[in-house]
């Protein structure tokens, strides 16, 4: 399951329904144009925790529907009700994902072994190999290399989405656990990432410039620094733009110059108004 992955936009209307024709240009788009390996569906670009369950479901269907066998798909189905991860962990498992992925559970502050049991019991009850969702800049959980070692115990949690900036800890659970799935997760740091020798990366950002994070990491894998460098500068002054601008609308505006119907952010997401519509214009342009 080693690649790049897209985190997936979601396409949605004005009331804040799941558009399903333009879900489907984006996941066309992402396996025709982007060529990326793999889609990371209903994590934070998809805005998951915004929507209801039975919009998740429909997400995943729709999504395998389309893509076929054609790339590797990977479900994210963690909520703070267990029972509605567990169902959607079985949806997707019956739907064919080749894994699921999990946010470690956020709000109440739970302690470790409170997140080692959510691991645990959806595992009990779904048979499909997890992938952890660490992102610690969004849910406040942090996680030791001990508490990593604590939940890879269990042999179908096979790997971590890392998104964080913590690359002494990446190094140190990349080399204590050479066997398990490591992910980058930010994808201004995919050339540091990859120099660690990580299996991929899952990124928002991949949606429209998954071409170069492929060309990043195929060379990082080659020794060919320098050259992946460059591209990752490139790649980083792209990415600064998006985030200056509003990170998921801009990334549906960019699609949207390339004829893909990524449609509007669900509230209370707010949606660009006509200067940052023109400046995400000008970004697909300048850089795409
Ligand atoms: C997801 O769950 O949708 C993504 O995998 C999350 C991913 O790590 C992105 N993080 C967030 O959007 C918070 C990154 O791709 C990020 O958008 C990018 O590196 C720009 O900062």
């Amino acid at each position: 399951m080693n690649g790049i992955y897209t985190a997936l936009i979601c396409s949605f209307d004005e009331k804040g329904k799941v558009n399903e024709a333009g879900l489907r240009e984006i996941v066309r788009h992402n396996i025709d144009v982007q060529q990326v390996d793999g889609l990371y569906v209903n994590g934070s670009s998809g805005e998951n925790f915004l929507m209801s369950a039975d919009q998740k479901k429909k997400v995943f269907e729709i999504v395998k529907d389309e893509a076929k066998n054609d790339v590797k798909l990977i479900a994210q189905i963690g909520a703070l009700d267990i029972d509605e991860a567990i169902e959607l962990g079985r949806f997707a498992t019956e739907l064919g994902y080749d894994a699921v992925s999990a946010v470690t559970p956020f709000y109440y502050r739970f302690d470790f072994d409170e997140v080692r049991d959510y691991y645990n019991t959806i595992l009990e009850q779904v048979d499909n190999k997890m992938i952890i969702y660490s992102i610690p800049a969004l849910t406040g959980v942090s996680m030791s290399l001990g508490q990593f070692a604590e939940l890879f115990e269990n042999e179908k949690i096979i790997g971590v989405k890392f998104t964080a900036p913590d690359f002494f800890l990446l190094e140190r659970i990349r080399h204590a656990f050479p066997d398990k799935l490591i992910f980058s997760g930010f994808d201004e740091m995919l050339l540091s990432a990859a120099v660690l020798d990580v299996d991929g990366a899952i990124g928002s950002t991949f949606n429209v410039n998954g071409r170069r994070a492929k060309q990043i990491f195929e060379l990082a894998q080659e020794g060919r620094i320098k050259e992946a460098r460059e591209i990752q500068k490139v790649t980083n002054d792209l990415i600064a733009d998006i985030l200056a601008n509003g990170l998921y609308q801009t990334i549906k505006e960019i699609l949207k110059s390339r004829g893909v119907d990524a449609g509007l952010c669900k509230k209370p997401m707010k949606n660009l108004d006509a200067d940052r519509v023109k400046k995400a214009q000008e970004i697909a342009k300048t850089y795409l």
